[in-house]
């Protein structure tokens, strides 16, 4: 006799998941027993609160490209699980949500405790889900838990990726399959089959051409290059031809910022030398960027212009290019296919010394990297001071995880990465609290990198029960807390007046010993770099290592004057 449940977790497998993240609940609860007998296959990992377990599943499926599995129960998936869901759906993430109604056995149209059904006296899960995912599938019967699951892995994993939710009525979880149904299942592989569409050969020419007599071109690379392939192909087409590589947010390290095309990140909170360069370029060369508003200064016009600059963008979505910008050639595709196939076009390669030279004298005019001098109070650092340390200390074995707020501005802004693929972000919502989780599973997916995981206090605070999770895990990450007694960010906006933005003191080591972690404290910037070499070591022992920074309220975040 199959069960629901079976099923489910068959499913999952021949899914190829390997994972799921999880605080359980009701329906959800129902379903763990099954994972017992493939616990040498499958992986649950247990959190200490949805929140943690949707940002570990959302990041999961960011760095492997594969849906990331969160299960949760209806009202808790829906609403605290709703942070990494969001995330998941703005930066493109696949992911896989798995919950239920939690009606009950029977009793959706009675109650109003916990139920999700959309029922009088009820929520409605699937609406909350359904504002946020690519695919929200309902199951009210036994096969349709299966055949939902199916496509919620289709949906996720195909381009633009994104998340997909099942949700079920909570009692067909337990209830037995029939043998014989009108409507029969089929194994999961022939729902998943893709072949991806190529880009068309005679717009890549024509994309060629542009670049090919571009006095000044620019690359703005975003989401769609941050997979390995593409960014060896980025670093080997745009250095070939001296084409000038800003980034988005999410695609913020693509390649050696210390190289001869990098000019940093774009926007208000990313580097003058970036936004410079996009304001004298004639041709831009959209990659798998969205061009959202928020790193253009919101369509400065001396940044972005489509009367005065050509504009060629390639997105696996068509709806992208062309969406913030009217832009001259549309190209619908992958884009390390798109890169590939540009290797066999001149690109400008006659103009490419003249090319690099203006993209060196551009980061020297705007200090590209150069951190200016800073002053503190005694006892305290600065983020600056942060900043310089990890440019010292950062290896290309290290990934780095950041949050929200000035402590994650100064990085983006002014810290150069050398290894492309090391920054992790929360390009897509850019939640305070999402670091911590992110971390660990960045930890998960790479057990023999060290993760760094760069918050504030802010956002440390919010989702703190992810240490216990590491240590339970055995997923060993340091995380440097940036501690500044407040939401600094907000501060900074609050000229005088000062009201709801100062936090009562929080001593990050000392909480961190009573999770079973390692806490160190810093209030000197010469100590900074020993604490980190502690940390790194710390790991290499199997502990998660806090490092409180007392970093001064004073700091602000990065001056902006003009752009
Ligand atoms: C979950 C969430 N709530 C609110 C915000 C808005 N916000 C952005 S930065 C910030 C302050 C962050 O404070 P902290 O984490 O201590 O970092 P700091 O700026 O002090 O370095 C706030 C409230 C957000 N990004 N995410
Ligand atoms: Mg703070």
């Amino acid at each position: 006799m199959t069960v629901t449940k079976n099923a489910l977790v068959k499913t999952l497998l021949e899914c190829g998941a390997t994972h799921a993240f999880t605080l359980p609940g009701l329906g959800i609860t129902w379903t763990l027993d099954e994972f017992y007998e493939v616990r040498d296959r499958f992986r649950v990992v247990l959190t200490r609160s949805e929140q943690t377990a949707s940002v570990m599943a959302q990041t999961y499926g960011k760095l492997t490209g594969r849906p990331g599995v969160f299960m949760g129960q209806g009202p808790f998936a829906s609403t605290t699980g709703a942070f990494g869901i969001l995330e998941a759906r703005f930066a493109g993430s696949p992911m896989v949500v798995l919950t239920d109604t939690s009606c009950y056995d029977g009793f959706g149209m009675y109650g109003v405790y916990q139920t999700m059904t959309g029922d009088y006296g009820a929520a409605d899960v699937r609406t909350v889900l359904g504002t946020m995912t690519k695919y929200c599938g309902y199951a009210t019967e036994p096969h349709e838990a299966v055949y939902g699951l199916q496509l919620a892995f289709k949906h996720a994993q195909l381009p633009r990726m994104g998340p997909a939710a099942l949700v079920m009525k909570t009692p067909i979880i337990r209830r037995e399959m029939p043998e014989q149904t009108r409507v029969k299942l089929y194994p999961s592989e022939g729902y998943l089959r893709h072949t991806p569409a190529r880009p068309d050969a005679a717009g890549v020419a024509a994309l060629a051409e542009i670049v090919a007599s571009a006095r000044c071109p620019l690359i703005v690379a975003g989401q769609g290059t941050q997979t390995e392939g593409t960014r060896a192909l980025l670093d080997e087409v745009s250095r070939r031809a001296g084409i000038a590589v800003a980034t988005s947010y999410n695609g913020k390290g693509v390649v050696d910022e210390t190289g001869p095309v990098a000019v940093g990140m774009l926007g208000t909170w990313g580097s003058k030398s970036a936004n410079r360069m996009m304001a004298r370029a004639d041709v831009l060369l959209v990659l798998g960027a969205s061009l959202g508003p928020d790193y253009l200064r919101f369509r400065d016009e001396g940044m972005i212009d489509p009367n005065r600059q050509r504009i060629v963008h390639v997105d696996v979505d068509p709806r992208h290019a062309g969406w913030v910008v009217p832009v001259e050639l549309a190209i619908t595709g992958d884009v390390g296919d798109v890169l590939q196939m540009l290797q066999a076009h001149d690109l400008g390669e006659a103009q490419r010394d003249r090319r690099v030279a203006a993209i060196a004298a551009n980061n020297a005019e705007h200090g590209f990297g150069v951190l200016p001098g800073v002053v503190t109070a005694d006892g305290m650092l600065h983020y600056a001071d942060i900043v310089r340390v990890l440019d010292h200390t950062l290896t290309p074995n290290d990934m780095l995880v950041l949050d929200a707020g000035n402590n994650r501005i100064w990085v983006t802004s002014m810290l150069r990465l050398r290894t492309p693929g090391q920054l992790v972000v929360p390009g897509g919502i850019g939640g305070m609290g999402w670091g911590l989780p992110a971390a660990a599973a960045t930890k998960l997916v790479y057990p023999e990198r060290h993760a760094i995981c760069l918050i504030g206090d802010g956002g440390a605070a919010m989702t703190l029960s992810t240490l216990a999770t590491c240590v339970q895990e055995q997923l060993p990450i340091t995380v440097i807390v940036a501690n500044n007694q407040g939401l600094g960010m907000v501060r900074d906006n609050m000229k005088g007046r000062r009201i709801a933005v100062d936090f009562s003191p929080m001593d990050f080591a000392k909480l961190a010993e009573g999770m079973g972690c390692v806490g160190i404290r810093v209030n000197r910037a010469d100590a900074l770099g020993d604490a980190i070499a502690a940390a790194r070591e710390a790991t290499r022992q199997g502990r998660t290592t806090v490092i409180d920074v007392a970093i001064d309220p004073a700091a602000s975040h990065v001056p902006v004057s003009d752009y």
